[in-house]
């Protein structure tokens, strides 16, 4: 197909694609999914603990806490380079029990609980870091960073 004709068709075909309609918030959010634990030294982590985000995409933060005790993320700095959208609870089967929305700095997930957090950088930055402020875990080592190009 010639390019002139692929461009036409493409153009043809994006008003009935419907959904992103210029929204970037809504649009292919990628899934990024996160297990928060202790290993067997007692060492705590975020895993993966870094991640590597671009503007204008949106994300899915999926936060897994597989241990007995609560942890949290907290954005710290890396919330003023994101549009957060909200923060997401379900069920183990999927129901929806709540979309808290706002510009949310800190999400604590209770023991085997999975919680999503939904957002779009919005401004570049290197290795922010976010962290578990719980007492003792960011000592322990559960924290991570964010890089935004
Ligand atoms: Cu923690």
């Amino acid at each position: 197909m010639k390019l002139k004709t692929l461009i036409a068709a493409t153009a043809a075909l994006l008003p009935t694609l419907g959904f992103a309609e210029g929204d970037l918030s809504r649009a292919n959010v990628i899934d990024l999914p996160m297990e928060m634990g202790t290993d067997d030294n007692g060492n705590m982590y975020f895993k993966p603990n870094h991640f590597d985000l671009v503007t204008g995409q949106a994300y899915v933060l999926v936060m897994t806490n597989i241990d007995e005790y609560k942890h949290e993320l907290s954005l710290n700095e890396a919330l003023e380079k994101l549009f957060i959208r909200k923060v997401e609870i379900s069920t183990p089967d999927g129901e929806l029990v709540a979309e808290i929305k706002g510009n949310i700095r800190e999400v604590e997930v209770g023991p085997h609980q999975t919680v999503e957090w939904f957002f779009v950088p919005v401004q570049t930055g290197e290795d922010l870091e976010i962290s578990c402020e719980i007492e003792g875990h960011h000592e322990a080592g559960m924290f991570g960073t964010f890089t935004i190009r």
